[in-house]
């Protein structure tokens, strides 16, 4: 399909800034020569550079070292062995979000910093759902700056989603509590709550998001069905402490990862899977809606070691 292959094609470009220093460092270690400790720690020091993360980088080198030490390796060949071994790393954690029907509205807290694409994040996703034939309600909770409102008000007009906001400085929870209250009696299949990420006041933004959380369940004890950590790609490791960071406010359930449409820090995926085994539901490879796409393993892993595919 045209549509499928344009988007592989963004991921693959967008990934061409890690995938080359992948490259460059591979090729300039392996030329044929049989494997030994030097071209290991030289390896290892590579993946790690590439955002990798120590343990991955570790795993990695462990791998290649089973199979193939004092045998003849050529770069190729390394980048292909790294390609499936990482695959292998983030098969379990590629889950696309998955709507559950039962759950009506289906309530999606969205968090994560200031500036890494949450409300973005949340347009492409209403627009998506609405395309697919649900009816979406949008919570515009970041209530820190007017700017936010209308920017998520700009999307609801393309999703064909309703925002609820109100004036600057209001009670973010207060607010949730009406829009779960409001998407109920119209029957909204799902609510998506956007919420303010201002890491500078860690104890005010914690204390409201567990709020959030809490009057949700006042409407429906299951809710929020889904809270989802918005991550950008470019932020390399720092991505790690915003994950725990998170985890210690709210219940993250999975992640979506930003911006990586021309990043060099597309290794840092692979990093977070290995260390918090969370489910990484869909990546964001530029700003239009179509730019939010399902994470799929195998074609991640075979861009980020610029491996051609059968495509
Ligand atoms: N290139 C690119 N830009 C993105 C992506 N996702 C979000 N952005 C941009 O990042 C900036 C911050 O996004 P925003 O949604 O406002 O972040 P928020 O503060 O978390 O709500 C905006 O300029 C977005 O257009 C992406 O996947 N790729
Ligand atoms: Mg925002």
């Amino acid at each position: 399909m045209p549509e499928k292959t344009s988007w592989l094609r963004r991921l693959q470009a967008g990934l061409s800034k890690s995938s080359t220093k992948l490259k460059d460092g591979i090729g300039g270690i392996f030329t044929g020569a049989p494997l030994d400790e030097a071209m290991l720690d030289e390896l290892e020091e590579v993946l790690i550079r590439a955002d990798l993360g120590v343990a991955s980088a570790t795993e990695l080198i462990a791998g290649l070292k089973r199979e193939r030490f004092g045998k003849d390796v050529d770069a190729q060949e390394v980048r292909d062995a790294l390609a499936n071994a990482i695959q292998r790393i983030l098969d379990p954690v590629a889950k696309p979000f998955r709507i559950d029907p039962e759950k009506k509205p289906f309530v999606v807290l969205v968090v994560g910093v200031n500036g890494s694409g949450k409300t973005t994040t949340i347009g492409k996703l209403a627009k998506q759902l609405h395309d697919e034939g649900r009816q979406v309600l949008l919570a515009a909770a970041d209530t820190f700056r007017a700017a936010a409102v209308a920017q998520l008000e700009r999307w609801g007009e393309r999703a064909h989603a309703p925002v609820l906001a109100r004036e600057e400085g209001a009670d973010a929870a207060g607010l949730a509590y009406d829009a779960l209250e409001q998407a109920r009696q119209e029957k909204r299949d799902v609510l998506l709550i956007d919420t303010a990420g201002r890491l500078q006041n860690k104890t005010g933004l914690m204390e409201e998001l567990q709020k959030i959380a809490r009057v949700l369940k006042k409407v429906d004890p299951t809710a929020p069905h889904a809270t989802l950590l918005v991550l950008d790609a470019n932020v390399g490791q720092n991505a790690h402490s915003q994950v725990e960071t998170f985890r210690d406010m709210v219940a993250v359930d999975g992640l979506m990862v930003t911006k990586l449409d021309g990043t060099a820090r597309g290794g840092v995926v692979v990093a977070l899977a290995e260390r918090f085994g969370l489910p990484v539901h869909a990546v964001g490879v530029g700003e239009a809606v179509e730019d939010l796409r399902p994470f799929e393993a195998r074609a991640f892993a075979r861009d980020l070691l610029g491996v051609e595919d059968d495509r």
